[in-house]
């Protein structure tokens, strides 16, 4: 099945009002590239300026509460990062698992308060570098997927991301057969719990996607896109991984 690839940034704890000003051209660079959805998560304080400066161009949140409202200190909800503008919503980061110990559980309620409030949701799950190393890879990601994705996802609002822990700002990469391996063996989960809505289910690799091997990558079987960190932050960098995608 045929599915539009889907490059999207995570500007991470990086970013201000006047980074905001990279997004006029990675705007731009999305216009041109009609074939491929583009989207940036920012940090929460940013999602409203951004949404006003680039009007055409999906922004979205890195994280949201699981809960639609209550005593949550510091939280945000899914609604709140709405009505800022975002339009979806990443969950399940490794670096929210790794510094906030969050779960697949974790991932599965806050994906499925992001869909209660009508925002997309990308998924985020991979192994560390000790578990790929021990040859369970394949099995932990099964294992992440079956525990987060909710019953009723689909790629009308869903997205899954993979993204192996040891690749993340690292500069390294798998290899592509990792990846097809991978991609594919999250596809064959994806069907066993969802069936046919798995085909329209967009599924991104993320860890050191640079404009340099976005080719390359995007290029693997059920490679649907791409989550882009470090190289998202600037349009110089970000606009050649959109390029290599249309
Ligand atoms: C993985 C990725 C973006 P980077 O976290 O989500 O970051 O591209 O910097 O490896």
């Amino acid at each position: 099945m045929a599915r539009r690839k889907l490059v999207a940034g995570n500007w991470k704890m990086n970013g201000s009002r006047a980074a905001l000003a990279e997004l006029d051209a990675i705007a731009k660079a999305a216009e041109t590239a009609p074939n491929v959805d583009v989207a940036v998560a920012v940090p929460f304080t940013l999602i409203a300026p951004a949404a006003e400066r680039v009007p055409g161009l999906a922004i979205g949140a890195e994280d949201v509460h699981e809960r639609d409202s209550g005593a949550h200190t510091g939280c945000v909800s899914a609604a709140m990062v709405q009505e800022a503008g975002a339009s979806f919503t990443i969950v399940g980061h490794s670096e929210r698992r790794a510094d906030q110990g969050e779960t697949s559980q974790d991932a599965w309620a806050k994906a499925a308060a992001a869909h209660r409030q009508g925002l997309n949701v990308i998924l985020c799950c991979g192994e560390t570098e000790a578990e790929r190393n021990a040859g369970r890879a394949e099995r932990v990601v099964q294992a992440q997927i079956e525990k987060s994705v909710p019953d009723n996802a689909d790629g009308s609002w869903f997205t899954l991301a993979y993204e192996p822990r040891w690749a993340i700002g690292t500069g390294r990469t798998p290899t592509v057969d990792e990846i097809a391996s991978i991609h594919a063996i999250a596809r064959a989960k994806l069907r066993m719990l969802i069936g046919d809505a798995a085909d329209g289910v967009r599924i991104l690799y993320g860890g050191s996607v640079t404009g340099e091997n976005a080719a390359v990558l995007l290029a693997v079987e059920n490679v649907d896109g791409a989550l882009v960190g470090g190289a998202s932050l600037t349009a110089a960098k970000f606009v050649p991984i959109i390029e290599a995608a249309a």
